[in-house]
């Protein structure tokens, strides 16, 4: 009989496990950066430009040096004495650390102040005197390429212009053919707008160097710590092992904290010059106004299609504004991300996609938040197309979308830009949503209420999303391929410490790695601590960001773990005096094929790993994981929503919402519940109420709380979740795909298509995002399009 252990009841696969991180979090106990003192620490504040374009004629700060408690004024004259005036981008660029020449965006770093507490040194950069002589301003892609602009990048030799790249993919020529062949081209433009992670916590760092030990040691807020580490030893010229990133607690990441921030930078300078722990914490316009934005992308594209409603073909443009610098954190080969995942879950034969990337001042970002590399923008360009075709068509939405997705027996399927699904059952999850939404019925009710002259609208968004870079074939940052690791060590009393190279920033990860460890192991997940981001401590890896620590990380626990049941079964074998063929598994325990009452645990075989192995075996029970994934993973989600829009005020409200998420196996159903809420809650902010833009004079407006409106739990509306769709992922040892993401990547084109769908028949194909009331209104009353492409118009 067997005597496996229930793998719900050990908290291992599957099991709705309560968040270990959280017993700290909710008693006010989390360590976060700023919760950090080291003796005789110092603060620094950053002077910002008011500016969004102007040269520097004079930056005078011996007012600031002579303020009591002042220890240092840093300015880009003394940071470019030591070569740190310019630092290196994730995309092959350069960023301005402190300004020299120019300032170039509104918010940009000029100089910084360290002092003994965070209120002199910021009183002290207000003492700073800078000069400035301000430049004409390029707000958009539009400004950037028209004859005569200004050349924004005048300090890099060979920037002529204010174009990064022109970038392609796809068959244009095949492309072309279907388009011949077309009795219908659908087409749409449309503007995603810039739009913001905003965590509640900000950036910050402390640097620590120690002059006896020459060892800088760095607390911050990185999503990939293991990248900083590289990046700090080639940009101060430090050896890397005298280099320690920690990441403590951190406090809602969304991508905001994955790339390099000149306050990192300028405290560890701070630290070494004055040999003292100098710390910097953001404030919240600081954060809002200057720190990775994302989006900011200008689509137009059309569809190919055949009457019957067949997709033939599809051709995209985009232009996407980057801001001063090209800072993008994502993949070295593909210039736009990973725009080109638009139209995978649909059978599209032909496609072809060209970009071009501008600069213009404003912040540097473009691709960070909860997005896997442009994903969002491809998903939701896709989704409003599709919504567009159908229309254009006379077709039904939900029919449309069925004819062309990519069928069950069609896997794995090469999509016309090269990449490989694996699996997935995107009608069923669509079925599934119809079913919850009572799709037949609403529809009914949208027709009698049109005729009572209510507005009623549905909206559905599906996609199926890259996520999990890399492989190590096609996807690194920098040169440095895209892997994961995980590290665990099994003590003799058989509890364990697993570290990996990812890094939670509230997705839970010591929660769900010790499931997966339990799954392998039969260890109970209570009896397994998760230790992430420190570089002295864990093993090398490329952090966490586009959903990748499941695929990647997550994979690499499972590896880990049966390594460790490899070395364990041998040890079993021992005790038990048989050989190792003879030994079967199940979980928590190995015991005799022949008599299986006679076994022993996972717990006594870490005990013999220290007091009782064979001769000539190596003692103890740890080991490492490096896990390199053969693909992507490939999660696919079905959001539908449905609005009522108020014909004189222009204000929606959502009546349902239901999300069909088929992310594989889930390890924690209820962490999955509580991304997909999250994602949801993000994706109806952007839909929504979240403004951020900029004025012809590059003012960012909206860089405060009152516009860029964060949804409390009053104004999120509920949503209806559904997990009966499971597609395992075929490659992966668990069968997990990622789903950080899926949310609120599916979920903006879900709200803007049932607003768009409640206007049918007005002849308005487009209102940009956020779909505030006047925009909504001004559709409705105009019967026009309305587009909020920067500068923002003097009536907004
Ligand atoms: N999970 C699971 N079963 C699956 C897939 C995931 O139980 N089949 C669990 C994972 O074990 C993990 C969580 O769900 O605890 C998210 O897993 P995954 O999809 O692998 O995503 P990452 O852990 O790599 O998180 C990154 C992703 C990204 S890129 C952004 S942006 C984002 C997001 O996560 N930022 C977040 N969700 C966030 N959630 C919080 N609370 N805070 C952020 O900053
Ligand atoms: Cu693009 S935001 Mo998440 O990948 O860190």
């Amino acid at each position: 009989m067997s005597q496996a252990l229930d793998e719900i009841k050990i908290g291992g696969l599957g099991a709705s496990r309560k968040r270990v991180e959280d017993n700290r979090f909710i008693r006010g106990k989390g360590n976060y950066t700023d919760d950090i003192t080291l003796p005789g620490m110092l603060h620094m504040e950053i002077l910002r430009s008011p500016l969004a374009h102007a040269r520097i004629k004079s930056i005078d700060a011996s007012k600031a040096w002579d303020i009591p408690g002042v220890h240092l004024v840093l300015t880009g004259e003394m940071m470019a004495t030591r070569n740190l005036a310019w630092m290196p981008t994730l995309s092959y660029d350069t960023q301005a650390v402190l300004a020299t020449d120019k300032v170039r965006f509104q918010g940009q770093e000029v100089a910084c102040v360290i002092a003994d507490d965070p209120y002199i040194a910021k009183d002290a950069c207000e003492a700073i005197d800078v000069e400035y002589e301000p430049l004409p301003v390029i707000v958009n892609p539009e400004q950037a390429v028209a004859e005569g602009a200004p050349v924004i990048r005048d300090d890099k030799d060979s920037q002529r212009d204010n174009v990064i790249y022109d970038w392609e993919v796809g068959d244009a020529a095949g492309t072309d053919r279907a388009f011949a062949q077309a009795d219908v081209i659908s087409k749409l433009k449309l503007h995603y707008p810039r739009s913001h992670p905003s965590p509640i916590e900000c950036c910050g760092s402390i640097a620590d160097f120690n002059r006896a030990t020459s060892k800088l040691t760095v607390y911050m807020t990185s999503q990939a710590p293991h990248i900083i580490r590289a990046a700090v030893a080639m940009v101060a010229e430090l050896p890397e092992h005298m280099i320690r990133i920690i990441s403590p607690d951190i406090g809602g990441g969304f991508g905001n904290k994955v790339p390099v921030y000149p306050g990192y930078v300028c405290s560890i300078l701070a630290s070494i010059l004055l040999e003292r722990p100098v710390k910097w914490i953001e404030d919240k316009s600081g954060n809002l106004i200057s720190t990775g934005f994302a989006r900011d992308v200008y689509l137009d594209g059309e569809m190919a299609l055949r009457r019957d409603g067949k997709i033939l073909g599809v051709r995209i443009h985009t232009d996407a504004d980057h801001g001063a610098f090209f800072s993008d954190a994502q993949p070295s080969k593909f210039k736009i991300g990973l725009m080109h995942s638009a139209f995978a879950a649909y059978d599209v034969p032909a496609a072809h996609l060209t970009a071009r990337g501008t600069y213009s001042n404003k912040a540097p970002g473009g691709v960070a938040y909860r997005c896997s590399f442009r994903v969002t923008e491809a998903m939701f360009f896709q989704e409003r197309m599709i919504q567009a075709a159908a229309d254009d068509l006379g077709m039904d939405q939900a029919q449309f979308r069925r004819m062309n997705f990519v069928r069950d027996e069609d896997f794995p399927h090469r999509t016309p830009f090269g990449f490989l699904l694996d699996s997935g059952q995107y009608a069923k999850c669509l079925d599934v949503g119809l079913k919850a939404i009572g799709y037949e019925d609403f529809r009914r009710e949208q027709e009698e209420a049109r005729k009572r002259g209510r507005l009623l609208g549905l909206g559905i968004s599906t996609m199926t999303e890259p996520l999990g870079a890399g492989n190590s074939r096609e996807y690194d940052i920098l040169g440095i391929k895209m892997f994961d690791s995980a590290d665990l060590k099994v003590h003799l009393t058989g509890k364990a410490i697993l570290r990996t190279g990812a890094k939670s920033q509230g997705q839970g990860h010591e929660t769900t790695w010790a499931q997966i460890v339990a799954h392998e192991l039969g260890i109970p997940a209570e009896d397994i601590t998760v230790e992430e981001g420190d570089t002295d401590t864990a093993p090398f890896g490329m952090g966490t960001y586009a959903s990748r620590s499941t695929p990647v990380a997550g994979a690499a626990v499972a590896m880990v773990s049966r390594k460790i049941r490899a070395k364990a079964r041998k040890l079993a074998a021992h005790l038990l005096e048989v050989s190792e063929e003879d030994v079967e598994w199940e979980l928590g325990r190995f015991y005799i094929r022949s008599a299986p009452d006679r076994g022993v645990t996972i717990q006594e075989c870490a005990m013999a790993a220290y007091s009782n192995m064979p001769d000539g075996m190596e003692p103890g029970l740890e080991n490492t994981a490096y896990y390199d994934p053969p693909n992507l993973t490939w999660p696919f989600a079905c959001y539908i929503v449905t609005v009522e829009v108020d014909k004189e005020t222009g204000v929606w409200d959502v009546l349902k919402m239901v999300a069909v998420d088929d992310c594989g196996v889930r390890i924690n159903p209820m962490i999955v519940e509580g991304q997909i809420m999250g994602g949801l809650t993000e994706a109806y902010a952007m839909a929504n109420m979240q403004f951020i833009t900029f004025d012809v004079d590059g003012n960012c407006v909206g860089s405060n709380y009152m516009d860029y409106l964060l949804p409390s739990a009053w104004e999120t509306p509920g949503f209806e979740l559904h997990s009966e769709v499971v597609t395992p992922c075929p490659h992966h040892p668990i069968g997990a795909k990622g789903i950080g993401e899926c949310a609120a990547v599916g979920g903006p084109a879900a709200f803007v298509n049932a607003v768009m769908d409640a206007l049918s028949g007005m002849g308005v194909r487009n209102i940009d995002m956020p779909l505030l009331p006047d925009r909504v209104w001004e559709a409705i009353t105009y019967r026009r399009d309305v587009s909020g492409a920067p500068p923002v118009r003097s009536d907004d």
